[in-house]
């Protein structure tokens, strides 16, 4: 595993340059401080949260719970008011309960004009900003967004861990077919049970405040919010037609399939999953292997 690649950071950037530079050619860019220009990146914190929303009735999710890590469908654990959750988690432990996909600007639309979608995402999807609050400690499961769609992450009231990983990798990352996740640990990886974990590469970088990371389609993204904070998502259809129908077969298709056969086979069919996910990956390292070997034998063949 190799995560020692670097995202170029820009300090501002117009529509044009960022889609002939990044969204075009789908590569990642940390833009620094993007909210800043905006009320939110002065204005919003935790307690902003805790004392404007504070009444607000959210869903919580628990990393703890082990059924959910089995599942495609995270369902929430509990259900309490905005206020109390921020309590929990900026009481200083660390902290396994997450807000997910929360769509925060339905409960008050000022917020969208705090925060709203920056230009360079304008598009199709541009007006529905989703929010993710997590404890310090809290991590985000490995997995790729099934929608296709690219994301502007926004980060805000601390720092934020973010291994990011490309599609060409998903292979060697185990992703469980008809599913947009894996279930390796990045933080404890087992190289025994998942050998093609040594030939991924990928990217590590941390967002603070106010900055945004651009995460094209199909990107693996493993992420640990290394303080108690938030982020808001704004996301933009993939540039070309093979992705975004990807992303709707995911929905319409493969989504609701997968739900159906493990509504009837529960484990039996995540580990027919886990065993396709090896064999797959089995067959790309013995094949690299094989070709490694010709190499070193004969040479390279012109
Ligand atoms: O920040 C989080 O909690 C998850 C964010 C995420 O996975 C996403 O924006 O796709």
């Amino acid at each position: 595993m190799n995560f020692s690649h670097k995202i170029d950071v820009v300090q501002n950037i117009g529509t044009t340059e960022f889609n002939n530079k990044y969204f075009n050619p789908q590569k990642p860019v940390i833009i620094k401080g993007l909210a800043d220009a905006q009320i939110a990146g002065n204005k919003w914190s935790i307690n902003y949260f805790r004392e404007t929303m504070g009444d607000v009735q959210i869903d919580v999710f628990d990393n703890g719970n082990k059924k959910n890590k089995a599942s495609a469908f995270t369902s929430p654990d509990l259900k309490m008011k905005l206020r109390d959750y921020l309590d929990l988690i900026t009481k200083g432990e660390n902290s396994d309960l997450r807000i997910f996909l929360f769509n925060l600007f339905k409960y008050n639309p000022q917020l969208s004009k705090e925060f709203p979608c920056p230009e360079i995402m304008n598009g199709l999807l541009g007006n529905i900003g989703y929010m993710f609050f997590g404890g310090k400690g809290t991590t985000v499961r490995i997995h790729y967004d099934i929608d296709m769609s690219s994301v502007m992450h926004t980060h805000f009231g601390g720092r934020k861990k973010i291994i990011l990983i490309p599609p060409i990798y998903s292979t060697l990352l185990y992703c469980l077919p008809f599913n947009t996740y894996s279930l390796i640990d990045l933080d404890k990886p087992d190289f025994n049970k998942y050998p093609g974990l040594e030939y991924i590469n990928g990217y590590e970088c941390i967002l603070e405040h106010g900055d945004s990371l651009f995460m094209p389609s199909g990107y693996w993204h493993y992420m640990t919010y290394l303080d108690s904070s938030f982020s808001v998502s704004y996301r933009k259809l993939a540039p070309d037609f093979k992705t975004k129908t990807e992303g709707l077969l995911n929905l319409a298709v493969y989504m609701p399939f997968d739900k159906l056969l493990n509504m009837f086979l529960k484990d039996k069919w995540l580990q027919l999953k886990e065993r396709v996910a090896e064999e797959r990956a089995n067959e790309i390292i013995t094949a690299y292997n094989e070709v490694a070997s010709f190499v070193s034998n004969n040479g390279m063949p012109l």
